[in-house]
């Protein structure tokens, strides 16, 4: 097989595609036979030259395969010219990369003298890299025998280059530019299978988002994540990943338990000092959840270990960094489940009170009582609030049983007054979340015009928590309350943050005295001392004080010697159901 070389200026011809293309050039070369005509020999030779494919054609009659002819894009795309590689083996374009598994299968094909295509790192003369796309084709004579092979290469470096890109892009976050959650798993399951020691798995929500959002803005908002980002970028962790908009999650290869104390102590100190923002500079409150996890854990399992730390740390009061722990698990799988217990139990309408007696410490009477909720449980029965009222709480479910709760109680308070001479305050307590995550004011306006109540009869009781933050609009929804009628307590006084000033800056109109205290009163000098000035205050301010939890006729004594106007608790009553409670009423009449 010759090609004379006879063309004066390459043939402008683009030979399609695949299958197409190779048949095509094996035509072409049909066209060299001994007996093909001299034009025909001449545009052979022109479209070999004219193809955009480089080709090399190598004989199979040397050992070792040797190039006998190449094209112009061949010299082109590998950058050698045809005297430098006719006569030789072409491996020299793999440079010293021989370790690709493509090379093998290429030399398994040619060995069964079948086709094939692959794709291989080449290097051209001057040492860059290109990714060339090799269909390798044997030619045959007359009598069908392979005597040489074929080879069509194309650079395909830019595809690869694009594709490569848009497999990165697709794997990381727009605006960070650090991986995506998909991306962070598949990682993470990558490192983790090259690990010996263990594996640390933290995340980090930045808790301060929201509020930078709504108040500076979302240019604000992205620039602290980007800050974030940059920050935690800076620990050099193995890998760095967003989940969702506030949530960074880094994995770390780790040998001891020491290791992981410093990175994650060093997770923290980075977040420290102040973000400075167009407009802003904050302070980052985050969570921060991890766990050292065991590398034959997968990746999901891992991540969403240190995603109930994470949820732990978050709802922990100062979002604590918290580690993983099993138990700590097996506590959130209960929690989820009690949450939909709560929900069914909200549907069923499982909810209802117990009322304990108020009682005026001087005269014995009962002018009132507090309601005190109760979950009717279809198969743990009757349960108390300490169960449950965390849980609603943290699910926010709280906001809709006490709605219904407080619509009860207004109802119980309106069957009880009517027609009663001296009408009975009910209390009702409500958790902290009433006045940061709803509209309370609407809700009791609501209510009120519900039932028709007297406000009068209704009163809520806050515990001192509700109240630490003495915000303007925490004050506007209380003086609100207060203006529509509804009386406020402050309950659990002196377990909190007590302060006597909640007297004067609340507009308060009830004070309980804790149990601990009238407990306490007849051995400890300074609860008595409080608990006098309390007392004291109260008939100054016209803040009516309540001793909680009273269980003899000692401390019953004791706290109407101070001149305590009320009290209430076992001595006089336990909490009882509706029905025991008007028993209890109609027996006093
Ligand atoms: O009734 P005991 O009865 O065990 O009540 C336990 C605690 O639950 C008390 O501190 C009480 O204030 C609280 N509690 C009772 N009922 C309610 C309620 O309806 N809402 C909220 N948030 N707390 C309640
Ligand atoms: O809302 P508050 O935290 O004040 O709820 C009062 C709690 O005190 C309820 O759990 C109620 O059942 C409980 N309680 C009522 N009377 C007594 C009492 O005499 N002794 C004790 N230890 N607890 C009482
Ligand atoms: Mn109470």
């Amino acid at each position: 097989m010759t090609l004379v070389p006879i063309a004066d200026g390459p043939l402008r011809l683009s030979i399609g595609n695949g299958r197409d293309r190779r048949q095509l050039v094996r035509r072409l070369f049909a066209f060299a036979r001994p007996d093909a005509s001299l034009p025909d020999l001449a545009m052979a030779n022109q479209i070999f030259e004219a193809a955009r494919e480089g080709i090399l054609v190598t004989s199979l009659a040397a050992e070792d395969l040797s190039v006998t002819h190449v094209n112009l894009a061949f010299e082109k795309i590998t950058g050698y010219r045809r005297e430098e590689v006719i006569g030789k083996n072409c491996r020299y374009l793999q440079g010293n990369d021989r370790l690709q598994p493509e090379i093998a299968t290429m030399r398994r094909a040619i060995a069964e003298r079948q086709e094939v295509t692959v794709t291989l790192r080449n290097y051209r003369k001057d040492g860059t890299l290109f990714w060339n796309e090799v269909t390798l084709a044997p030619l045959r004579d007359e009598k069908g025998e392979a005597t040489h092979y074929l080879g069509l290469i194309r650079d395909v470096t830019p595809l690869r280059e694009m594709a490569a890109r848009l497999d990165a892009s697709a794997r990381l976050d727009r605006l960070t530019g650090v991986l995506n959650r998909y991306a962070l798993i598949d990682e993470v399951d990558r490192l983790r299978s090259t690990l010996s020691g263990r594996i640390l798995i933290l995340k980090i929500d930045m808790i301060t988002l929201q509020e930078v959002n709504s108040g500076y803005g979302w240019d604000a908002g992205d620039c602290f994540i980007k800050q974030v980002a940059l920050r935690l970028s800076g620990l050099a962790p193995d890998l760095l990943g967003q989940f969702g908009e506030s949530q960074f999650t880094l994995a770390h290869a780790i040998e001891t338990p020491d290791d992981a104390e410093a990175f994650v102590a060093a997770a923290i100190a980075v977040m420290e000092p102040p973000f400075t923002l167009p407009g802003a500079i904050v302070q980052a409150r985050f969570a921060l959840g991890y766990v050292i996890g065991d590398p034959a854990d997968s990746a999901l399992s891992l991540t969403r270990q240190a995603g109930t730390a994470l949820r732990e740390s978050r709802a922990s009061r100062l979002h604590e960094p918290r580690q993983f722990d099993q138990d700590s698990e097996i506590a959130a799988r209960k929690r989820i489940r009690l949450t939909a217990e709560l929900q069914q139990g909200l549907r069923d309408g499982d909810f209802l009170y117990h009322y304990q007696p108020k009682v005026d410490l001087h005269t014995g009477k009962i002018i009132g009582a507090e309601a005190l909720m109760r979950w009717q449980h279809s198969i743990f029965g009757l349960q108390s609030p300490d169960v449950f009222i965390r849980m609603a709480e943290e699910t926010r479910l709280i906001l809709d049983i006490e709605a219904r709760g407080l619509r009860q109680v207004a109802a119980f308070a309106k069957r009880l007054n009517t027609g009663r001479p001296a009408p009975l305050i009910i209390s009702v307590n409500i958790s902290p979340l009433e006045i940061t995550h709803r509209d309370l004011i609407a809700l009791v306006r609501d209510v009120l015009e519900e039932s028709g109540a007297n406000p009068a009869w209704i009163t809520l009781e806050l515990t001192e928590g509700a109240l630490t933050e003495s915000s303007p609009e925490v004050l506007r929804i209380l003086r609100n309350l207060r203006t529509l009628g509804i009386g406020l307590a402050i309950d659990d006084f002196g377990t909190g943050h007590s302060s006597l000033r909640y007297l004067d800056t609340f507009p308060i109109s009830e004070i309980k005295i804790d149990k601990s205290f009238v407990r306490d009163l007849a051995q400890n000098g300074v609860k008595r001392i409080i608990a006098e000035t309390v007392i004291a205050l109260g008939h100054h301010l016209a803040v009516v004080a309540v001793a909680e939890g009273i269980e003899t006729e000692e401390e019953k004594q004791l706290l109407e010697n101070m001149r305590c106007p009320m009290g209430q608790g076992n001595f006089f009553c336990e909490p009882v159901d509706e029905a025991a409670f008007l028993a209890l009423l109609s027996d006093a009449d």
